[in-house]
């Protein structure tokens, strides 16, 4: 258990209490006022050094908006928030949907897969309570139907990596990887939208109309088509490295669950190793990264951003010393950033202060000091531990900031940054598996 003294923790734990909503967290209560998919799986490897029960209900409350084809939604909606957040619950109309659950509303869109992994950890923080709540053994079909969606329904290339269909379900919305994919995309969606975002941060900070009009667009096709992967015509299918490299740890967590319930555990083993192999796909020996590919054309998008170290992740991969040197060469750490920048800061077009498109964001450096430290460099380890931490307090948790000066931009007491600070900040935290 974490010591509630440490202040990152005190801090933390009183912003995660100030946004616990009945079941679940929400990543900020202005700007986000829903469950959010990854968020919750970040958050739960906060929260599961406070209350392992609590974080187990977090995984819980969203595995209630899985939908039959296995899908974890984007988001699970709060009913009493539409107004609150667009594109909301009016919007995608989730319950029109046969695969959908009847009994929550979602969006039928969904974010990169780390809920396997959360899982495990939190079953770790405290196996006794676990399986007391038969934690894992409910949790543990649940994820096989999900990840089984991703092997199927979206391996679109059918070359073994899963597609996304929207940036959105990138997790890295406005990410210099989306914009050849969007940039022959209609910027007019059928109807008018709302931009409620922009009354909790700064427009300076955040995707533009134009780009909102195309994710706009974007959504209502695939709605429109009842959120069938099926279309075949579908405009924007791009495999992206960070997305993969989740799944193929979230296996590996999966392994280790269905171990600890005396299951066969090769399957996942084996599955965890063929994204590995399929990564190598999107390699670029230039950029010494992974990047992502278009699927209809087949094209590399030959962008170096923090999507393409997240890699870095898996045990014992081949490319580990490349990641580990680009991370810590100029268009990364090297370039005297104290956090991870999300995009190449020698690109013309890195902007340390907007969104996915330079700043650093508290779950991406957390995710690369775990890396650092399986690869065996506990230095970098340690020095993004300790300014994640640094500037989660000193800055009241933002949800991103400049990666040179620790500025923070976006919104306040965000929930990831929180919890995985309370993670860094604690003696079995910033742990693979
Ligand atoms: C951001 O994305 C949402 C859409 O999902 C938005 O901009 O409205 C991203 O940072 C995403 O990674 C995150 O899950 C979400 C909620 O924190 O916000």
């Amino acid at each position: 258990m974490a010591d509630r003294r440490d202040p990152v923790t005190a801090l933390g734990t009183a912003v995660l209490e100030k946004n616990w909503k009945v079941s679940h967290t929400l990543p900020a209560t202005g700007l986000y006022p829903h469950q959010w998919s990854w968020d919750s799986g970040f958050i739960a490897m906060g929260l599961r050094h406070i209350s392992p029960r609590r974080a187990g209900q977090e995984i819980d409350a969203l595995f209630a908006g899985q939908w039959a084809d296995g899908r974890i939604p984007q988001i699970v909606f709060d009913p009493h928030r539409d107004q609150d957040y667009s594109p909301g619950a009016s919007f995608w109309q989730s319950r029109s949907i046969e695969a959908s659950p009847d009994d929550v509303e979602t969006t039928g869109l969904i974010q990169p897969p780390n809920h396997a992994w959360a899982v495990w950890k939190i079953h770790q923080s405290d196996p006794e309570e676990s399986n007391r709540r038969g934690f894992l053994a409910r949790a543990y079909p649940k994820l096989v139907a999900w990840h089984r969606y991703l092997a199927t329904k979206r391996d679109r290339g059918g070359n073994g990596l899963a597609a996304i269909v929207h940036p959105w379900e990138s997790g890295t919305d406005n990410s210099p990887l989306w914009d050849d994919a969007l940039a022959f995309l209609p910027s007019t969606a059928r109807h008018p939208f709302e931009r409620p975002d922009l009354l909790h941060a700064d427009s300076s900070e955040r995707p533009s109309d134009r780009e909102y009009g195309k994710y706009f667009w974007l959504a209502e096709r695939y709605r429109d088509h009842h959120c069938d992967d099926a279309d075949a015509d579908y405009p924007f299918l791009v495999e992206d490295p960070l997305f993969n490299a989740l799944h193929a740890v979230s296996e590996l967590a999966l392994a280790r669950i269905a171990g600890e319930l005396g299951l066969d555990a090769s399957s996942h083993l084996e599955r965890a190793t063929e994204i590995e192999g399929a990564l190598e796909q999107l390699w670029d020996d230039e950029l010494g990264c992974y990047v992502a590919r278009d699927v209809p054309t087949g094209r590399l998008i030959r962008k170096a951003t923090i999507n393409g170290l997240v890699p870095l992740l898996i045990p014992g991969l081949a490319r580990a010393g490349t990641v580990l040197d680009t991370l810590k060469g100029p268009r990364f750490l090297g370039s005297g950033a104290v956090l991870v920048p999300s995009y190449d800061a020698t690109a013309d077009d890195m902007q340390p202060g907007l969104y996915w498109r330079g700043p650093a964001w508290f779950n991406m450096s957390w995710l690369m000091a775990i890396a650092a430290n399986e690869a065996g460099d506990r230095e970098t380890g340690a020095a993004l531990s300790r300014s994640l931490q640094d500037l989660a307090v000193q800055h009241n948790f933002p949800e991103y900031v400049n990666p040179w000066t620790g500025q923070p931009h976006g919104t306040r007491a965000f929930s990831w940054t929180a919890a995985l600070a309370i993670d860094a900040a604690s003696p079995a935290g910033l742990s693979l598996l």
